[in-house]
């Protein structure tokens, strides 16, 4: 089973490299993003991993500025897909925290194939606004 995963993997990354002339950045499953301002820093691992896959997908987001990690922050995850209009979904993804600056984010459901942009809206406590988007190709 191991191999078989690691084929499938090694397709989808070929498939990436060949297809590299889209206008949204590659489908990392792991995405690291700076505010503007350099001090927070959010970081976004999907689950399952490459390929992003139709229906429902965990995100987690983990989220600092410099050592210390952002807790008590509302998080509001916006899908849409740019190059359909910008339609969203019917599901509103949930964000839960679970501790130390990391939230987890659920029924985040892709209903087609193709890119999808979240955009994640972060206030903090002390009421600085992060907004930033993150894309994926779903298949
Ligand atoms: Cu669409």
């Amino acid at each position: 089973m191991r191999f078989r995963a690691t084929r499938f993997a090694l397709v989808t990354i070929a498939a990436i490299v060949t297809g590299a002339c889209g206008d949204i950045e590659s489908n990392h499953a792991s995405h690291e993003m700076v505010t503007e301002h350099g001090e927070m820093t959010i970081t976004a691992v999907m689950d399952p991993e490459e390929p992003t896959q139709l229906g429902p997908n965990v995100m987690t987001l983990a989220l600092s500025m410099g050592e210390m990690s952002v807790t008590n922050a509302t998080i509001t995850v916006v899908p849409t897909m740019p190059g359909h209009g910008a339609h969203g979904t019917n599901e509103v993804p949930v964000v839960t925290e679970t501790g130390d600056g990391v939230y987890e984010v659920t029924n985040l459901v892709f209903t087609m194939p193709g890119t999808w942009q979240l955009e994640v809206r972060v206030v903090a406590t002390d009421g600085m606004e992060t907004n930033k988007h993150f894309a994926y190709t779903v298949r």
